[in-house]
């Protein structure tokens, strides 16, 4: 077996990875390190698109061999990496689409047990979107957003809704390509065509479609998402959270929800209020109900309520070790099948909530949209039902981090700005007079085949050092916030620059954005600070740079497609599906750039990843003219 130490840097998980080992419960992360991954299959160099193969390419001579059809290498890699990125596209659109589906059953007040919380954001992402919204009902402006936000995924022809949002030179430069997403359903139907036996085989074409499909994830199914959970649910403003498994409390009913769509933690938030249910759990000896959230749907939570946290994906197995969890519920997305076995071993009911995401053997209770709390009713009162009969191997880490998170673009504009919905001017200024570097997006999984929560501190600490300020959204924001970075308490570890504007302004030099959907946040800030003036005119031309350092799901695949096309130079850590040396991986991590587009880039060491994106935000920042 692996040293723990070698496993995490998260105290928490590495305590429980020890217990389970005493228990002799396994985890994933022992199943990482007894896989060993296979060498064809980790530089994406087969293919089984057909049944004449699958053909496995040669990765250490590349151009040696074609596949049966005659696929080249280069079509092999750039369809699976397409295949990905519908894959990701598909699922954040499909969480789009559910929220979408709330926001008008609320309206039609098919759903009661929500309202509207930000009708300001309703009225302002209607404006953006050319709806006329003076002397009308919000109902009836309502009505035409959901309308015209439904054309995001159903429209056939014609450019989606939000790129009216798009800096003009940006969405300029994608017209000349040909890439401007015409409707999510439609990109991800094509994506999936084009890459099937004997249709796209030409490298660079596809790598056309792949953007399209990604933009119709960034600037469609995702933003959306953000923008109809803010005026749902409240758009985030800067909350005090305390975060990771010490938030589990001995003497409390300890339900934990962990999947992505934010209804079913709104749903619980409500029944873990519930008089009754409260009664409930005391008369079963508790002093109450502690409801708790893990990966994004948490996240969600945590920047609009300051729900409490347990932890990101890597710790959702290890959180169940504590015997302290008496429900976890689910509903989609990075939700390991494993859990349910884990679960069990500490008799801790695991139950699935959405009809799309079953696990076999394991109990579900469906959520009704149009009554959503019978089902998280029905799950508090299994949770007190179990506290009753806990056992007695209880074992809660104490470790937690206590930060600020909640920053949307909105508040990032009133923090700096001064006013609400103010100005990115500040931001700017600071950013051309030098005290702020440039701006760095830290987002994404955790990996079990690397060293849970390190590379993405270690690059944090590093960029802020030198004065990138940092956004973060999903697991990533985790991992620092457990860690005690996402405190104003941070600035101190900040350049003299950073840390002055963040003293002066009373913010942390790293921003928890929220989900990974909530990564339109940072598209969205970016688009305010190219339209604000001052650093060129698209946001490639920002001093700004991406990482997701311990990426795992094809989600993220998709978002760094996205940031590539929209202008970003954005760096994967430990992994990447791409054969080396082909004309492909070139294309991605060279040529886009030269044709105005952001880049793809690799980098396995931390201090690695942040050399690269310091020296790409200071080759900007000379392109501006603003070096000194
Ligand atoms: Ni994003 Fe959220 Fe986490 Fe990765 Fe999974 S929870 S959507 S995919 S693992 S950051
Ligand atoms: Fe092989 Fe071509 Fe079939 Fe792929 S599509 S499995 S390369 S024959």
């Amino acid at each position: 077996l692996i040293n723990v130490s070698d496993l995490t840097t998260c105290e928490a998980t590495a305590q429980m990875i020890t217990k389970a080992r005493k228990d002799g419960v396994e985890l994933f992360f022992d199943r990482a390190s007894n896989m060993k991954a296979c060498p064809i299959g980790a530089e994406s160099a087969c293919c089984k698109h057909c049944s004449m193969g699958p053909c496995r390419m040669n990765v250490n001579s590349p151009y040696d061999r074609v596949g049966i059809c005659g696929a080249t290498i280069d079509t092999i890699v750039a369809r699976n990496f397409g295949r990905m990125v519908a894959a990701g596209t598909a699922a954040h659109t499909d969480h789009g689409m559910g929220m979408l589906e709330l926001f008008r059953d609320v309206i039609n007040g098919k759903n009661t047990d929500f309202k509207i919380q930000d009708p300001m954001k309703l009225l302002e992402v209607a404006k953006a979107l050319d709806i006329v919204t003076e002397g009308r009902e919000l109902k009836e402006i309502a009505l035409d957003l959901y309308a015209e936000l439904e054309k995001t995924y159903t429209q056939v022809d014609g450019e989606i809704p939000m790129m009216k949002r798009v800096p003009p030179k940006t969405l300029e430069s994608w017209r000349k390509e040909g890439i401007v997403p015409r409707g999510a359903m439609r990109e991800i139907m094509e994506m999936m065509h084009r890459t099937a036996i004997g249709v796209d085989q030409d490298y660079e074409n596809l790598t056309k479609q792949i953007s399209r499909t990604a933009l119709a994830d960034g600037w469609g199914g995702s933003m959306v998402s953000t923008d109809i959970t803010d005026i749902l649910f409240g758009t985030p403003s800067p909350v005090e959270v305390e975060v990771g498994m010490g938030v589990l409390k001995e003497d409390k009913v300890n339900i934990i929800v962990h999947g992505h769509e934010p209804i079913l933690l709104e749903a619980m938030i409500i029944s873990a209020a519930d008089p009754e249910l409260k009664k409930m759990a005391i008369e079963a000896g508790a002093k109450g109900i502690n409801l708790i959230g893990m990966c994004c749907s948490g996240l969600d939570a945590l920047s609009r309520h300051g729900l409490p946290h347990a932890g990101n994906f890597s710790s959702t197995e290890a959180v169940l070790v504590t015997g302290a969890v008496d429900a976890m519920c689910v509903d989609v997305q990075c939700i390991k099948q494993d859990l349910k076995r884990v679960a069990e071993c500490y008799d801790t009911p695991f139950i699935t909530t959405n009809y799309r995401a079953k696990i076999e053997g394991a109990l579900h209770i469906q959520l009704d949209e149009h009554d959503p709390l019978k089902c998280t009713e029905e799950i508090v009162i299994k949770a007190i039902t179990r506290f009753k009969t806990r056992g007695k191997t209880i074992e809660i880490p104490r470790k937690t981090g206590l930060g600020v998170h909640g920053f949307s673009y909105e508040y990032i504009n009133y923090m700096l700005g001064g006013s609400f919905r103010g100005s990115y001017k500040p931001l700017n200024e600071n950013i051309i007079n030098g005290r702020i570097r440039g701006v760095a997006g830290v987002v994404g999984c955790t990996n079990p085949r690397s060293k849970q929560d390190f590379s993405h501190v270690e690059l944090v600490k590093e960029l802020i050092r030198n004065d990138v300020l940092v956004l973060q959204t999903g697991c990533s924001q985790l991992a620092l916030a457990k860690a005690g970075l996402t405190g104003p308490g941070a600035a101190a570890m900040a350049g003299p620059g950073l840390a002055e504007v963040c003293e002066t302004v009373g913010m942390p030099p790293v921003l928890g954005l929220g989900s990974c959907v909530d990564n339109s946040r940072i598209l969205i800030a970016a688009s305010k600070m190219v339209r604000t003036g001052g650093l060129g005119e698209t946001i490639a031309d920002l001093p700004a740079a991406g990482c997701a350092p311990e990426w795992m799901s094809e989600k993220a695949i998709a978002i760094g497609q996205y940031f590539v096309a929209s202008g970003v130079y954005t760096i994967f850590g430990h992994t990447f599906p791409m054969t080396k040396g082909t004309k492909f991986e070139k294309h991605l991590f060279e040529e886009l750039e030269t044709k105005g587009f952001g880049k793809w880039g690799f980098a396995d060491d931390p201090l690695e990843m942040a050399r690269l994106m310091i020296a790409h935000i200071d080759k900007k920042r000379q392109a501006l003219g603003i070096d000194k």
